[in-house]
């Protein structure tokens, strides 16, 4: 361990020495209670992001240095109650009471990142690529994009694909979401079609490609985190949008700023972060997450454990029928009758019904359910409900889709615990 000329200790020395090893002698456990290493190698923008400004003396700051504010309070400025489940790559989800809004604020909007967060994410210098088979390959600036195309403003759900992938036994190995992985903000931007139209669609082009400015964990510059498209017919829909604002103001740094894709209804990882390109191509895309066991199940159900050769994997497409409940929260106390309230969704689909039940399953009651904000936006409803007597009770939520297809009460295993839209229950005390 390094010490300086008098006998104090030289804390950018130790820290460069041995980061945890440092921070615990230095700041000792209690003053970082779960946060011993967070943001150990994390990029710039990260610890900006976290600490919710630019750190002017960023060259300075060591490897493995945990900034003094991380002693208290959030860990990421401008989220707010999220569950951090891991912080190299960042992610975080909801839980599902701090949903409860019929539009999800920034702030509670989960982080799923592959990679590590860009450091420039200046608006101003910005630029958008368009290429790949189309008659008039174009880069444009974020200016470019609000004056040339129709700015629209849209209420748009984004699910991860692996939401719900803690439940899976045997487990799925990647981030245990439990609920949360799930959000409806409001997004402005310009509909991808229009861009697309406008940069010419060639007629041999099958696929879109995502590039954004995010690096590999590895460091590797030639290596990208993730990079995913979709079938052109799904990419010229017209609730897709290039967004560069989220509820009204500039995206969060987590959330992809300054421009990101918004893809309602697929899974998340369409949506890329830090939009840097769309190429267009004329084979389904094959960039990083596109292939192997990510983003893709088995074609057919298998049985809990199954080895499934890989290529027996198919691209996930929509997601399926979900729903969650919001309030009450898992665990409540309540009187003897409560509204209980939250959202569903299905994707490429509205849902038709919610039902709930407070007595496992046997009886069902409608609850109420609002239209949808616009397409690809999920679905508000609520119900009250009276219980018999007191006592511990679980309050089920069932919601159907347009297509008649309704959650189930378990589903289909799969390798990487994708998909995951068995009903939402909540356990209440009831007196
Ligand atoms: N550039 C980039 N875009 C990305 C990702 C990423 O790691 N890098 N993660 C994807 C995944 S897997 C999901 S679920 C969504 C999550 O969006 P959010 O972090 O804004 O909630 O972003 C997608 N877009
Ligand atoms: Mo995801």
């Amino acid at each position: 361990m390094a010490h300086d000329g008098d006998g104090g200790k030289d804390l950018r020395a130790m820290l460069a020495e041995d980061p945890e090893a440092a921070d615990l002698e230095l700041f000792g456990r209690k003053s970082y209670p779960d946060r011993r290493g967070f943001l150990k190698g994390a990029g710039l923008a990260t610890m900006g992001a976290a600490v919710g400004m630019t750190i002017p003396f960023h060259r300075n700051v060591p490897q493995g240095f945990i900034p003094a504010a991380f002693a208290q309070g959030d860990v990421l400025v401008g989220k707010d109650g999220l569950t951090l489940l891991n912080d190299r790559p960042v992610n975080a989800e909801t839980p599902p009471e701090f949903l409860d809004d019929a539009i999800t604020p920034t702030n509670r909007h989960f982080i799923r990142n592959n990679g590590i967060v860009p450091d420039d994410t200046s608006a101003d210098s910005w630029s958008l690529t368009i290429d790949g088979f189309v008659d008039n390959p174009m880069t444009l600036s974020i200016a470019d994009l609000k004056s040339q195309f129709e700015v629209v403003t849209m209420a748009l759900t984004i699910e991860c694909g692996g939401n719900g992938r803690a439940f899976f036994d045997p487990p799925a190995s990647g981030n245990q979401w439990t609920y949360g992985a799930v959000a409806c903000s409001e997004w402005t931007g310009v509909r991808l079609k229009d861009v697309l139209e406008k940069a010419g669609v060639q007629s041999n082009v099958v696929y879109t490609a995502h590039y954004g400015a995010d690096a590999h964990l590895s460091g590797d510059p030639e290596k990208l985190p993730i990079s995913r498209g979709m079938p052109i017919d799904k990419a010229m829909t017209d609730n897709i949008l290039i967004a560069f604002q989220m509820n009204g103001a500039d995206l969060h740094v987590m959330n992809g700023a300054p421009l990101r894709l918004v893809v309602p209804g697929w899974p998340g990882s369409c949506s890329q972060k830090w939009l840097k390109r769309i190429e267009l191509r004329d084979v389904v895309h094959d960039g990083p997450k596109m292939t192997g066991k990510a983003y893709r199940v088995p074609a057919y159900p298998v049985s809990a454990g199954t080895e499934v050769p890989t290529e027996d994997f198919e691209i996930i497409e929509r997601m399926p029928v979900k729903s969650l409940v919001t309030f009450p929260a898992n665990g409540a106390e309540s009187g003897m009758s409560t509204e209980v309230r939250g959202h569903a969704w299905s994707g490429d689909r509205t849902i038709d019904a919610v039902d709930i039940s407070i007595d496992f399953g046997a009886t069902w009651q409608k609850a109420t359910l609002d239209a949808p904000a616009n397409d690809g936006a999920w679905q508000n409803w609520r119900a009250n409900v009276t219980f018999p007597e007191s006592g511990y009770y679980e309050v089920w939520a069932r919601a159907t889709d347009s297509a008649g297809v309704a959650q189930p009460h378990a589903i289909d295993w799969n390798p990487k615990g994708y998909l995951n839209n068995t009903m939402h229950r909540v356990g209440l005390k009831v007196s």
